[in-house]
């Protein structure tokens, strides 16, 4: 998905008021967005992000939301790290060019390094606390202010929806060839069922939650401690399943959603402990009995709806994630599959 950034570097580091022998190259291992680190002459760091305005169609959402939520943590909680786009002169938090796109420009944080695996239990808890405390300390905050990104973004109907969409009407031949997980999906449909339910209960609140808590979303300093949580870009009102679902998604296998070795996929059950632990060590007083009796399922919830949204992507010809090679967004969903067959068998 990547794009020649080199054509457009030099306007955007004129915009910022960057040195324009700055050099970027490429980092991190998100889907939707490319990111770069920026470096100028004098060493300074920042990280260059070109916003994919297909998935994310009114950017400005995303910047309308952060600037609130920071002007929140700031005049509550002036201590807490909550990294923002760098204003361009004129005070804009991005920069638009015109049949190019979105662009914006963040600090390095200092000392910090992103993961894309976890090699402890103590990471999953440190990451977990990060993003418990993010939803604790906004839990004042008036969700009701914030605009939605995506619409329906984790509502499970809709993706249902698209799934079953996209068995009756996408490519032919990938529909015959993913029988199975068509299958298992349409028997995992009691899932919906729950969610629905949850809907209903008024112990299931709507909080302000990040909806993105892989590993590589939260920085580490160099003693391996959690300083701060990153991709606000989905940062909006949600339910607390999506981000212990997505910890419990990415955190507990050793393999990633990439691996293809599906017999390999296990569950490591201390690192199921520690995202509980952590997340309840900064939201044990704030959710409520609902929700608590709802941990487990928030795992269910996610893996089943990457895996529908997997499948639903290999049956629309890979138009929303792409495929690095030809059933990879097949492979992807298979991967979910197991993940949610080990998953279900833990309880
Ligand atoms: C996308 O781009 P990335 O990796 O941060 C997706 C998430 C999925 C994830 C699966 C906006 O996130 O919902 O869980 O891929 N983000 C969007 O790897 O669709
Ligand atoms: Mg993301």
């Amino acid at each position: 998905m990547r794009f020649n950034l080199t054509t457009i570097l030099p306007d955007i580091l004129k915009a910022y008021q960057l040195p324009e022998d700055s050099i970027a190259k490429p980092v991190g291992d998100g889907l939707i967005n490319d990111t770069y680190q920026l470096i100028t002459p004098e060493h300074s760091c920042y990280l260059l992000q070109k916003i994919n305005d297909k998935v994310f169609p009114h950017p400005e959402i995303i910047a309308k939301n952060i600037t609130l939520v920071a002007t929140f943590l700031k005049n509550h909680f002036p201590d807490y790290l909550f990294p923002v786009p760098v204003k361009m002169p004129d005070g804009n938090p991005m920069l638009y060019l015109q049949d190019e796109g979105y662009y914006r420009i963040f600090p390095f944080v200092q000392n910090s390094h992103s993961k894309n695996v976890l090699t402890s239990p103590q990471q999953a808890f440190a990451a977990a606390a990060q993003f418990g405390k993010l939803t604790r300390l906004l839990n004042d905050f008036d969700s009701n202010t914030l605009d939605y990104p995506i619409s329906d973004f984790h509502n499970l109907n809709l993706r249902f929806n698209q799934f079953e969409t996209a068995i009756n009407k996408g490519n032919v031949a990938r529909i015959a060839e993913a029988k199975i997980e068509i299958d298992l999906l349409l028997a995992h449909q009691h899932i919906v069922a729950v969610y629905n339910k949850l809907l209903q209960n008024p112990g299931f609140q709507l909080r302000v939650t990040h909806h993105d808590t892989k590993i590589s979303n939260v920085l580490f300093n160099e003693q391996d401690q959690a300083i701060c949580v990153i991709d606000l870009d989905t940062l909006m009102p949600g339910y607390f399943i999506s981000d212990v679902g997505d910890m419990m998604r990415t955190y507990l296998c050793p393999l990633s959603e990439e691996a293809t070795d599906f017999e390999n996929i296990t569950i490591r059950k201390p690192y199921y402990e520690a995202i509980k632990n952590g997340y309840l060590s900064e939201m044990q007083d704030i959710l409520t009995e609902t929700e608590k009796e709802h941990f487990h399922f928030a795992g269910q919830f996610m893996i089943y709806m990457q895996a529908l949204r997997f499948l639903t992507d290999y049956l629309n010809n890979d138009i929303y994630y792409g495929a690095k090679y030809e059933k990879h967004n097949y492979n992807r969903a298979r991967n979910q599959l197991a993940l949610l067959q080990k998953y279900s068998e833990l309880q």
